[in-house]
């Protein structure tokens, strides 16, 4: 492959870009080389700066549950733009789109959109503050929710009960009310709860994590959650930023039959435009304002153009009762054969997968936890990821994330994708 373009680009961003790029995990850091530029995209395939094209699986990080540019989304977007971009007032496309979530999700009471997984999930934590007039929450080690200040914690050394900063900006202060438990691990939480009694505003996790590669929690350990949350008045928030849409129409929480109390969203719901959105029992979302006292706003939340392709999407799922086992099928066929050609190099890494998401760790221990997805092998992934790129496929630039299909993904993107992994193993193996 020729990277010639890309590499130039690189160059010309750097300069005005730190690092190149405007989010950090696109720069290839983790699998090293040049990130590609992209030009264009087209249902299962991207085409970069020097025109290669590749078969892709990571869908902008989520947004892409029907490929690039599915007609029905282009064409939504297209009428929307006819009536203007964004007025900062109310439209009847805000009320459309928290209907069709509401009638997707039943958890979902009430909705309020905003334009990232980042606003959704920080905005939640406020209003479960402001409901509970309690200070700190728990997160998982291993999860992601996002760049607001109280996420970037990392477990505190065994001796604190708090969390420790993970990012230089992020103050001591706002780490103190952060607490980090050990997803898949009820103790760990009955612990912090033990130590922090009716401190406690919130838990918020990813019920299927997908930012430490693919680990979904177990139904028990969500279930126990569900009941200390309930116990405790604790508010329990599903980030589902990632699993909202992709694994089922009803996300997560519909695939384990367990009910938050709130829920956030962002990625499929905004069609591949910026949006995000945190919703859940009426009593809570009652507290922001203009009704309650928790301040949260945006000037593009709920925008027409973000809305209209949120709308279509949305519609699209909720009119497409097949889709889901469609998705289950490409799937599983592409994870049979991943899994053959294993067989082939007496290799049995670790292939997680829920649905339309999954991770190939390079690992061969079972990846159910933080820790255990910690024993794969991230630099052999770096130059499996490049390999999989010289034979036409495009994967997450990194070892602990996850790769999705769509429906744009044809049996035969199938077939070669698992030529291409047969072919980068027996290089590397
Ligand atoms: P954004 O602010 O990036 O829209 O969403 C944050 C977020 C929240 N919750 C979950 C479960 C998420 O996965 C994310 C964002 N996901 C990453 C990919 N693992 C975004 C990619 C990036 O940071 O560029």
């Amino acid at each position: 492959m020729n990277y010639t373009k890309s590499i130039a680009l690189f160059e010309e961003a750097k300069k005005y870009i730190p690092g190149g790029v405007n989010s950090p995990v696109r720069a290839f850091k983790s699998v090293g080389g040049t990130p590609l530029f992209i030009e264009r995209g087209e249902g299962s395939r991207i085409f970069d700066a020097d025109k290669n094209e590749y078969i892709e699986y990571v869908g902008s990080w989520g947004p892409h549950l029907f490929g690039h540019n599915p007609k029905f989304i282009i064409d939504a977007l297209k009428s929307a733009l006819e009536n203007g971009t964004s007025f900062g007032a109310p439209t009847e496309l805000e009320i459309k789109m928290a209907k069709i979530i509401t009638e997707l999700v039943p958890s979902i009471e009430k909705i309020r959109m905003v334009n990232s997984g980042t606003e959704a999930t920080m905005s939640a934590i406020r209003a479960a503050r402001g409901f509970t007039n309690r200070n700190k929450f728990i997160k998982f080690e291993g999860c992601y929710h996002g760049h607001a200040d109280y996420f970037l914690i990392k477990a505190g050394s065994g001796a604190l009960t708090f969390g420790v900063p993970t990012s230089p900006g992020v103050t001591a202060a706002n780490a103190a009310d952060t607490l980090v438990a050990d997803y898949n691990y009820i103790n760990s939480v009955k612990t912090l709860i033990h130590e922090n009694k009716n401190e406690i505003a919130a838990i918020i996790i990813e019920p299927i994590a997908g930012n430490m590669g693919v680990v979904p929690a177990s139904k028990e350990f969500l279930a126990e959650l569900r009941d200390i949350c309930t116990e405790e008045e604790i508010v329990l928030i599903f980030d589902e930023v990632m699993s909202g849409f992709r694994v089922a129409k009803g996300g997560a929480q519909e695939v384990y039959g367990i009910k938050p109390d709130m829920t956030t969203f962002g990625k499929i719901i905004g069609g591949g435009l910026p949006v995000g959105a945190f919703g859940g029992r009426k009593d809570i979302m009652d507290t922001l304002a203009p009704v309650g006292p928790v301040y949260q706003a945006g000037t593009l939340s709920g925008n027409p153009l973000a809305m209209s392709a949120g709308i279509a999407a949305l519609t699209h799922i909720k009119e497409n009762k097949n889709l889901y086992n469609i998705l289950e099928e490409k799937s599983q066929y592409l994870e049979d054969g991943i899994k053959e050609n294993m067989k082939k190099f007496n290799k049995s890494f670790a292939m997680n997968r829920v649905g339309s998401m999954s991770c190939l760790f390079f690992t061969d221990k079972k990846v159910d936890n933080f820790p255990s997805a910690l024993t794969s092998d991230a630099p052999l992934y770096g130059k499996y990821f490049h390999k999989m790129l010289e034979n036409g496929v495009y994967l997450a630039p990194s070892q602990f994330e996850a790769m999705f299909i769509s429906t744009a993904h044809s049996k035969e993107d199938l077939d070669k994708t698992i030529e291409a992994n047969y072919l980068s193993l027996r290089e590397l193996l």
